[in-house]
C-alpha cells in the first residue's frame, strides 16, 4: 500500500487572491510520513501551494508514484473547500483511489464532511497515527472498519462515526517528523527569508477559551525536552534550517520545562539559529525569558485578545489586562520582540469596547499586531451562541471559505455591522503600523507585493461600502 499525502492550495476567495498560503510545512502530515514509512508503507508528499500548474502536477504524482490511498491535510476550516476540490480531482484522475482527510476541521465535524463532500471517503479525528495506520491495514486485508477508533466512513449512502481513539500519552513514541519531500524553497517563513522548520514540544492545552477548537484535547502531553533538543539538532543538519517555529498552542506552560529546553539549546549551540514561540500572557516570567534570549528566541506571540477586562473575562481567558501589559514590558525588556493577536468582534463586544481594544494596543506597543474580526469555527463555544444570537453576535455566513484568514466574512454584531468591524480592523492596522516606529516592521510579516494587494483591498472595500 503506498499513501500520496497532499496539502492543498487556495482555489476559492480572498486568500487565493491575496495569495495568503501557509507559511510552512505542515507538522501533523511530516509526523504521518514519518510513521507510515518506519510502518513499511510507500509515502510521498505533494503540496500543490508549490506550483503554478497544481492541477497537472498532481495528475503526474499520481501517475508516476500509483498511491492506493491519498491523504489531504486540512489545516482549517477555509481550506476544506480546497481540500474537497483536490478530492474530486483525484478521483477524475482515478476513482479507485481512496481519499483520506485528517486535520482540525474534519475532526470538529466528521459526518458532515461525508455527507457534503462525496469524493471523500474517510475521515480521520483526533490525532492521526494510529488511526491511519489501522485504516490502511484494514483496506490491505479487506478487515471491517467499525473496529478502527478515530475513523468515520461510508458504506453506500451510510455514514458510519466510530468511538474516538485514546490519545497516546507518550508522545516522544511517535518517530520525529520526516520533512523529505517539502518544499521548502518555496515557503514564507515568519519574519525572515531561510529555512524554518516547525517542532511541537506538547499536544493539547489545558484551556478553553471559547473561540478555540482543540483537536488535540485538554490533556497536556508533553515530550522531553532532550528529544526536542535532539530533533532541533536533526533539523540543523540534516534539512538546514534557519529558524525554528515552535508551533506549540502554549509552548511555556511548565516554567521549570521551558527553562531546561532553552538552557539546553543553549548548552548544546543550537543558538545559532533563530526561534519563534507563542504562547499565554500569563504563562512568562522573567527568568524564563532570559533563558529564551539567550537560546535566541526572536519573538514570542501571545494570544492579548482584547483591551477590555469585562470581555476578555467573558471569553474565558483567565488573565487580566495588567499581565498583559507586564508580559509586554518584560519580553521587550528581555530584548525579544513581542507578537500579538487581537480580536474584534468578540461577545458582547460594542464600538466602544473595540476602540479600547485599539487604544490598548497603542498603549502597551508591541513589535507586531495581527488584527482579525471573530471567525466562529464549528465545535466551539462562539459557533453555537453566533447561531443562537447570544452575546449580540450574528452568523452572516456558514461558508467554511468565509472563514478565511484575516479577512473572513462570518460574523458580525447586533450592535457593530460587518462594515464597521472591517472599518475598526483597517484603522487599527493603520494607527498602529503606519508610525516610523512600526512601519518597518510590516517587512518582516509579509513581502511587498502581499503588502500592495492587502492594502488595496482593505481601502478598496471601504470605499466600496461608503459609495453604497
Ligand atoms: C501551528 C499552527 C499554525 C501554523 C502552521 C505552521 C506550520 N508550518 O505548520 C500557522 C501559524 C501558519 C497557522 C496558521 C493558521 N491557522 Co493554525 N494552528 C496551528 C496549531 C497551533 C498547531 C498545528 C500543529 O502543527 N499541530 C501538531 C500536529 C502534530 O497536529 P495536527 O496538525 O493536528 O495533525 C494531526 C491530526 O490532525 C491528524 N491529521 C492532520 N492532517 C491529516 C491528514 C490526514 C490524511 C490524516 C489521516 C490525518 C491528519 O494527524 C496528525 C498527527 O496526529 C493549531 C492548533 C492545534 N493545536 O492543532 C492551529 C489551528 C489548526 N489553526 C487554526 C487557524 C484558524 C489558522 C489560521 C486560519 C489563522 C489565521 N486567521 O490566519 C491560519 C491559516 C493558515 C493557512 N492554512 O492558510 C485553527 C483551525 C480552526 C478551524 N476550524 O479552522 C487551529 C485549530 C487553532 C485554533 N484552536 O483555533 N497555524
Ligand atoms: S486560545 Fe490558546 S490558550 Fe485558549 S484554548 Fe486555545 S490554544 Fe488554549
Amino acid at each position: 500500500m503506498k499513501i500520496l499525502f497532499i496539502v492543498p492550495y487556495h482555489t476559492f476567495g480572498i486568500d487565493k487572491e491575496l495569495g495568503m498560503n501557509q507559511k510552512g510545512p505542515p507538522l501533523g502530515i511530516a509526523y504521518l510520513h514519518a510513521f507510515m514509512k518506519n510502518s513499511g508503507i510507500g509515502s510521498r508528499i505533494f503540496d500543490a501551494r508549490a506550483y503554478r500548474k497544481p492541477l497537472s502536477a498532481l495528475r503526474d504524482v499520481i501517475n508516476e508514484f500509483s498511491p492506493d490511498i491519498a491523504g489531504i491535510n486540512i489545516h482549517c476550516t477555509s481550506e476544506m473547500d480546497d481540500g474537497a476540490y483536490l478530492a474530486d480531482r483525484i478521483k477524475e484522475i482515478n476513482k479507485n483511489i481512496k481519499v483520506v482527510v485528517g486535520g482540525s476541521h474534519p475532526s470538529a465535524l466528521p459526518e458532515d464532511t461525508l455527507r457534503r463532500y462525496k469524493s471523500i471517503d474517510f475521515v480521520v479525528f483526533g490525532e492521526g497515527e494510529y488511526t491511519l495506520l489501522e485504516l490502511i491495514n484494514s483496506l490491505k486485508n479487506n478487515a471491517e472498519l467499525e473496529k478502527v477508533k478515530g475513523l468515520a466512513y461510508r458504506t453506500g449512502d451510510e455514514i458510519s462515526v466510530n468511538p474516538p481513539r485514546e490519545l497516546e500519552t507518550e508522545i516522544d513514541k511517535f518517530p520525529m517528523p520526516d520533512f523529505t519531500g517539502f518544499p521548502f524553497e518555496k515557503y514564507k517563513p515568519h519574519y525572515f527569508r531561510g529555512i524554518e522548520i516547525p517542532v511541537i514540544t506538547a499536544r493539547g492545552c489545558p484551556n478553553r477559551c471559547v473561540f478555540c477548537y482543540q483537536p488535540m484535547g485538554h490533556n497536556v502531553r508533553t515530550r522531553s525536552f532532550q528529544s526536542v533538543a535532539d530533533e532541533i539538532e536533526r533539523d540543523i543538519r540534516e534539512y538546514k534550517a534557519t529558524q525554528i517555529f515552535f508551533a506549540d498552542d502554549t509552548l511555556t506552560i511548565e516554567p521549570e520545562y521551558t527553562i531546561s529546553l532553552f538552557s539546553e539549546i543553549a548548552k548544546r549551540g543550537l543558538n545559532k539559529v533563530r526561534y519563534i514561540a507563542s504562547t499565554r500572557i500569563d504563562r512568562v516570567n522573567k527568568e524564563m525569558l532570559r533563558a529564551m534570549k539567550e537560546a535566541n528566541v526572536f519573538s514570542i506571540v501571545y494570544g492579548a485578545e482584547c483591551g477590555n477586562q469585562r470581555i476578555l473575562d467573558g471569553i474565558r481567558k483567565g488573565f487580566t489586562l495588567e499581565q498583559t501589559e507586564q508580559a509586554i514590558r518584560w519580553t521587550k525588556e528581555a530584548g525579544i520582540k513581542v507578537d500579538t493577536n487581537f480580536i474584534l468582534g468578540l461577545p458582547y463586544e460594542n464600538e466602544e469596547t473595540i476602540k479600547q481594544t485599539i487604544d490598548f494596543i497603542m498603549k502597551t506597543d508591541p513589535d507586531f499586531i495581527n488584527l482579525a474580526i471573530l471567525a466562529p469555527f464549528p465545535s466551539t463555544e462562539v459557533y453555537e451562541w453566533a447561531k443562537r444570537g447570544i452575546g449580540g453576535l450574528r452568523l452572516k455566513s456558514e461558508s467554511y471559505e468565509a472563514t478565511g484568514r484575516i479577512v473572513g466574512n462570518t460574523l458580525e454584531l447586533d450592535s457593530v455591522p460587518r462594515a464597521r468591524l472591517e472599518y475598526f480592523q483597517t484603522l487599527g492596522y493603520i494607527r498602529f503600523y503606519l508610525r516610523p516606529s512600526r512601519i518597518r516592521n510590516l517587512f518582516y510579516k509579509v513581502d511587498l507585493s502581499t503588502l500592495v494587494r492587502f492594502g488595496i483591498h482593505l481601502v478598496a472595500n471601504q470605499f466600496r461600502k461608503i459609495l453604497r
